[in-house]
């Protein structure tokens, strides 16, 4: 069991039909769906997750496939830097540097069991290193690469929801 704590799902999620567009600044835009991701080569690690509000998840166990191996076969544009992770939680979306992306796991399962929604199932990015708790984006729909550093609403929103 996770000691994740659980917060509602939002209405506008929904896991029929999903799949991970990447897309913008890259030769060849994809969707991969579930399968394709499942077919890929995965990594697993363990981290505590530290929210902004005051909580502490220990020693959880993510379990997913390295964005840099979703970033190659798109083929990125030499002139793009950056890229903005959106959600299906409506405006819910974080921005990146492109290389601290490429490091970042999409995980597709949690203490060994397939990614519960009510975590961020399907996909949930798991930026590796320090990084702040919104920047774990929850039910990932698309990555959008840029040129420049985009606009995002991932901090706003969170904190937003701190007292
Ligand atoms: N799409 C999306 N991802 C999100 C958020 C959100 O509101 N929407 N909240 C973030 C914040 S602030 C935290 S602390 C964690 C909470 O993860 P949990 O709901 O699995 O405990 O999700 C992060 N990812
Ligand atoms: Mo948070």
């Amino acid at each position: 069991m996770t000691d994740l704590p659980e917060h509602d799902v939002p209405d506008e999620v929904d896991r029929d039909g999903w799949t991970l567009a990447v897309r913008g600044l890259v030769r060849e835009p994809r969707a991969f769906d579930a399968e394709d991701l499942g077919s890929l080569p995965t990594e697993t690690f363990a981290e505590d997750f530290d929210c902004e509000a005051g909580w502490t998840a220990e020693g959880l166990s993510w379990r997913g496939v390295r964005v840099g191996d979703l970033l190659e076969p798109v083929e990125p544009a030499p002139e793009s830097q950056y890229a903005l992770v959106h959600a299906m939680d409506g405006e819910y979306a974080c921005s990146f540097p492109l290389e601290r992306l490429a490091d970042a796991v999409l995980a597709l399962e949690l203490d060994g069991e397939p990614l519960p929604t009510v975590h961020g199932g399907p996909a949930r990015l798991v930026p590796t290193g320090d990084g702040d708790c919104w920047e774990s984006v929850k039910w990932v729909d698309v990555i959008e690469l840029t040129a420049e550093r985009p606009d995002d609403t991932a901090r706003e929103i969170a904190l937003g929801r701190v007292e």
